[in-house]
């Protein structure tokens, strides 16, 4: 059975884009995988965080995965910084690392923005320690948005770097398991940028805890343009708002963007949001619910990260002790 890794930054309420982007793929493949999901908190101060709510949205994000499927008893979740497994291989990695390969990363460049030089070095180093994520557990698949592509690609790098340059075999090659539909979400708000949880604005995601009338005002309030549904996706071409919503609609009702259209088109977006706000409402309602049931008991929460925690050590400790044998570390 092959191993996967993936994790979510506690920077926020997940949102669509996560969940269709990963969380969805997360809960079918515990089917026939070993799975490690992490919240990944040392990933998410990379960008400032308020304390109080990052310990708060860790312990949010562990009911909404439970919510939405996670199953603890054949799989493991755990929060990132117990597991002090990851910081040393990140360290190993970053050593490992090129900074033209770091250079080249889009998402630091969105992230940062032209504000450069006010960044974090833990923004620009991101993507070592998302492979040393991944590679102290030797996962070999790893579910992830469109988004994070280029840095499954630069994870490969560096291990095939690693192999290369202490002449071993070590490290394996990662695959990124990446949804065929809605690999990226749109803002609710421009439909050329990315659904976010830590946008600014509210009004540009859809939250896992969203109840139906938030749902509904949402996308009410969802930016589209003054046309009606083509009968073709062709259609869609040059129209980011309008593909998006249709996009959304066509992987939380398990169809094709074809077969949307089929049943809409000629309508105007005032009818499609109703019907896409049932479709959405459907999909999140019982995981909202579920959630604030979960939220009830932070104890247990709690425990089961531990749990976890310790599960995934008992993984990654063997395997970045050797790495650190494999540079020379003194054991
Ligand atoms: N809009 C999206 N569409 C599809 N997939 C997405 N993912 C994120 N946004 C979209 C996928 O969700 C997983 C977890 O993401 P993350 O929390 O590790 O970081 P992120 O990609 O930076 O997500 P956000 O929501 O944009 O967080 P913030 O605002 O904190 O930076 C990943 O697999 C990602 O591909």
């Amino acid at each position: 059975m092959q191993r996967i890794f993936s994790g979510i930054q506690p920077s926020g309420i997940p949102q669509l884009g996560n969940y269709l982007g990963a969380i969805r793929n997360w809960v079918n493949l515990q089917a026939d995988h070993e799975c490690v999901f992490c919240l990944v908190d040392m990933h998410a101060i990379t960008v400032w965080q308020d304390p109080e709510k990052l310990r708060n949205q860790t312990l949010t994000q562990a009911a909404i995965l439970l919510a939405a499927g996670i199953d603890t008893d054949k799989h493991i979740l755990f929060n990132q910084s117990a597991v002090s497994a990851h910081a040393r291989l990140a360290w190993i990695f970053n050593c490992v690392t090129r900074l033209g390969w770091l250079n080249r990363m889009t998402q630091f460049k969105d992230k940062a923005g032209k504000d450069r030089e006010n960044h974090s070095a833990g923004l620009y180093v991101y993507p070592s320690l998302m492979a040393a994520d991944i590679l102290a557990y030797k996962a070999t698949r790893v579910p992830v948005g469109e988004d994070q592509k280029q840095h499954l690609e630069l994870t490969n790098d560096i291990a095939q770097k690693f192999n290369h340059d202490y002449g071993v075999e070590f490290f394996p090659e990662v695959e990124a398991l990446i949804p065929p539909a809605a690999a990226r979400v749109m803002s609710l708000r421009d439909g050329t940028k990315k659904m976010s949880k830590s946008d600014p604005s509210a009004q540009s995601r859809i939250e896992l805890t969203d109840d139906a009338d938030t749902i509904a005002l949402k996308l009410r309030r969802a930016k589209t343009d003054a046309d009606v549904l083509p009968a073709e996706p062709a259609g869609l071409a040059d129209r980011p708002e309008a593909k998006n919503l249709v996009t959304i609609y066509a992987a939380l009702a398990d169809l094709s963007v074809e077969e949307v259209l089929a049943r809409h088109q000629g309508e105007g977006f005032g009818p499609f949001k109703k019907a896409l706000t049932d479709v959405v409402v459907n999909a999140i309602a019982p995981i909202a619910q579920e959630t604030t049931r979960l939220m009830q008991d932070e104890t247990h929460l709690a425990n089961v990260l531990r749990s976890g925690a310790q599960r995934a050590q008992a993984i990654a400790e063997p395997i970045v002790s050797e790495a650190e044998k494999i540079v020379g570390f003194l054991k």
